[in-house]
């Protein structure tokens, strides 16, 4: 069965996982961010076929959860045999997106229990959080509700959140606003793997990046008017310098983490447009850069959310060169 022989492969690299390394499963070729995939559970060897299939888990939620689990010796040596789906897709979600709502929508049912994350499908601050819903596999239990803001209903601001922004989370009766303070919310008031790091120097620098990413934005976009790139080298070389500073991994503080769900949305759309109107390559001379940006766009949860980088260019064209 093409199944069997998959799975027995995957099942393999995985007897050698243990609780602080997960390049096993990565040399098997699960991408840490690019991966989801079930686990079927066999207490018996001789019966390798006979798996209990798991909901669809993420990779952070995976090694979360089961790393220890897996390297734990007595579990071995009773048998039980983990093994992991390598379908990625065939268990991955892949979500039909809704229409944004307008003016000439009615409003959803407020306050009826329904967890709910209002979005702009452009709004790089409200992409911030949809991140971390995809990532953390809360599509289910977060629904998207896409707002039109060049044409808002106005229950939004009269029903919904009174700073008529996006994003805000209806949540446990209570809206709430602030990207960085919902991609907090969400990671410590549902499930999955946590994305604030336990690590006292790793959480400093967290926070030391979190409260970057406003002199970050305005850096950067001073910069589209300004002759030369000189201010956006500068918030571009910090970045570099800070994607150096953990080796464990490519990302902000080594593994992934709340900063990178912070900065991708911006740095997504600096970018194209850098590149397009100032002919400026942010990652020239930048390897931590281009090597975060590639990682980046393996993920799944991220890439989903991405704007088109043509249109990004068009609408930053209006808005930030139109007065010059
Ligand atoms: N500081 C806020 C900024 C949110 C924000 O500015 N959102 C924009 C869309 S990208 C918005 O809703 N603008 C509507 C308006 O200002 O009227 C956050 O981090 O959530």
């Amino acid at each position: 069965m093409r199944m069997a022989s998959k799975l027995g492969s995957y099942c393999y690299h995985l007897h050698g996982i243990s609780a602080t390394d997960s390049s096993p499963l990565k040399s098997s070729g699960f991408s840490s961010l690019s991966s989801t995939f079930s686990l079927y559970l066999s207490s018996s060897s001789s019966s390798p076929l006979r798996y209990q299939k798991t909901n669809t888990l993420s990779f952070p939620y995976f090694y979360h959860h089961y790393s220890s689990f897996l390297s734990n010796s007595t579990t071995r040596s009773t048998a039980t045999r983990l093994v992991l789906s390598a379908s990625k897709m065939a268990t991955g979600v892949q979500e039909t997106l809704p229409p944004a709502l307008d003016s000439t929508s009615d409003p959803p049912a407020i306050f009826d229990g329904t967890t709910r994350l209002y979005i702009s499908y452009i709004c790089p601050y409200a992409q911030r959080v949809w991140i971390i819903r995809n990532y953390k596999g809360l599509q289910e239990k977060i629904k998207l509700v896409p707002i039109d803001l060049q044409n808002r209903p106005v229950w939004y601001k009269e029903k919904v959140y009174p700073p008529n922004k996006v994003p805000s989370l209806e949540h446990n009766n209570k809206v709430m606003g602030e990207s960085l303070d919902l991609i907090k919310y969400i990671d410590s008031n549902f499930e999955g793997p946590s994305l604030f790091p336990d690590d006292p120097s790793k959480k400093e620098f967290a926070e030391e990046l979190l409260s970057y990413t406003d002199s970050f934005y305005n850096a950067v976009t001073a910069s589209f008017k300004a002759d030369g790139n000189d201010g956006a080298g500068a918030a571009f070389d910090y970045i570099e310098m800070a994607l150096s500073k953990f080796d464990d991994g490519p990302f902000f503080l080594g593994q992934f983490s709340l900063v990178d769900i912070a900065y991708a949305p911006f740095i997504e759309r600096y970018q194209p447009f850098l590149l397009d109107v100032k002919n400026y390559d942010i990652t020239v001379g930048r390897p931590k850069l281009a090597a975060w940006i590639e990682e980046m766009n393996k993920n799944e949860a991220y890439s989903q959310t991405r704007c088109d980088p043509k249109a990004v260019v068009e609408s930053y064209k209006k808005r930030f060169l139109s007065q010059l």
